[in-house]
């Protein structure tokens, strides 16, 4: 006979807001505002994640780049995601700044408020290419605080800091399920959502990225145009230089090809080319996040020659080489980069 379960006892779960309470304790005076903020990303992810699972269905019914029964312009998903953010983030008295890979300036909220001081950076829908056929897609943010001196009336100066002074970042990425993943600078934590219960659930807590890893992840199309070291290391990896012969993943999605990397170990590149001697991913938005995650997790992130968290940087929308992944795949990696310099 099937043991009956009590129908009183309740499994104990964290929310993610459970959670941000908990770590918000670590910053003296933050008060209710650090969570609220958050709160606004959650919010706003949980809306995302709503839209791209409709993704196909809208497509189907023609209402994708219609005119919808208000008048109004049904708007892609890239769009409708960054509204979706600045609407939910706006409205957090805490929040000063918005910058977004959608908007080419700095977005100035609460100018008049003494409160707000943080800025949030973020990339609305990183992968966005792949939601037609799809593929797993996702929302990185990096959260920062006004630096000392700042007018509410500078934007570009709330944001133009180094990734190590981040005092926040992570991604959600809207996958087989919905996972979000952050850190506060006390470790990295996950959570998928429950959609039964519109719940962000603590599933994996304090992840460490394995000390090494079965797969490298780069786009190997251009690979001719990858600086020799780069080509040579990818080499040693594939032929067993490393302990053994690496297999290669590469989804197109950078969130998604992070979440693998940082869950099974391994390294993801997005090299220079001849073409284009910054790579292609933005260091605010982008780059930082990823590496805040990594270096939180035990792992290691360079643009080749430096830390990236150590990059000043100049523009919003920068971009940056990286190279990102475990312990033993990146120690390999400054030796082929430091052969080379
Ligand atoms: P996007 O922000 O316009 O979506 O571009 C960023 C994406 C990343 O998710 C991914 O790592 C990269 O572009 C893939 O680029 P490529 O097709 O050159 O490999
Ligand atoms: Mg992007």
């Amino acid at each position: 006979m099937n043991e009956k379960t009590d129908p009183a006892v309740i499994e104990p779960i964290i929310t993610v807001q459970q959670h941000i309470l908990q770590e918000q304790k670590r910053f003296p005076g933050a008060s209710g505002e650090f969570s609220w903020l958050l709160s606004g990303i959650t919010m706003a992810t949980k809306m995302i994640q709503a839209k791209v699972r409709m993704a196909g269905l809208t497509d189907i019914l023609g209402e994708w780049g219609t005119i919808n029964v208000q008048g109004e312009v049904q708007q892609n998903l890239d769009i409708y995601s960054n509204e979706v953010l600045v609407h939910c983030l706006k409205v957090r008295e805490s929040i000063g700044v918005l910058a977004s890979e959608e908007n080419e300036q700095a977005i100035l909220v609460h100018g008049g408020s003494e409160n707000a001081n943080y800025a949030v950076v973020f990339d609305p829908l990183d992968g966005s290419s792949n939601i037609d056929v799809n593929v797993s897609v996702g929302t990185t943010f990096s959260i920062l605080r006004r630096p000392d001196g700042v007018s509410l009336d500078e934007p570009e100066k709330w944001v133009l800091q180094p990734g190590s002074v981040q005092i926040a970042a992570g991604y959600v990425v809207y996958g087989s399920s919905t996972i979000l993943v952050y850190s506060v600078g006390n470790g990295v934590h996950g959570f998928t959502l429950d959609p039964s219960i519109g719940a962000f659930i603590l599933s994996h807590p304090d992840i460490k990225m394995p000390e090494q890893g079965p797969y490298y992840s780069v786009n190997e199309a251009y690979r001719d145009s990858f600086p020799t070291h780069y080509r040579n290391y990818i080499d040693h990896l594939r032929n067993g230089g490393l302990n053994h012969k690496y297999s290669s993943r590469y989804i197109g999605s950078m969130v998604a090809d992070f979440h693998r990397t940082l869950l099974k170990g391994g390294v993801f590149l997005y090299p220079p080319t001849e073409s284009n001697s910054e790579g292609k991913l933005r260091l605010l938005y982008e780059a930082n996040p990823i590496a805040f995650l990594a270096e939180q997790a035990g792992g290691i992130a360079t643009d080749g020659t430096r830390r990236v968290l150590d990059i000043q940087p100049n523009s919003i929308h920068q971009r940056t080489p990286i190279v990102v992944g475990s312990q033993a795949e990146m120690i390999e990696f400054e030796r082929f980069a430091s052969e080379a310099r």
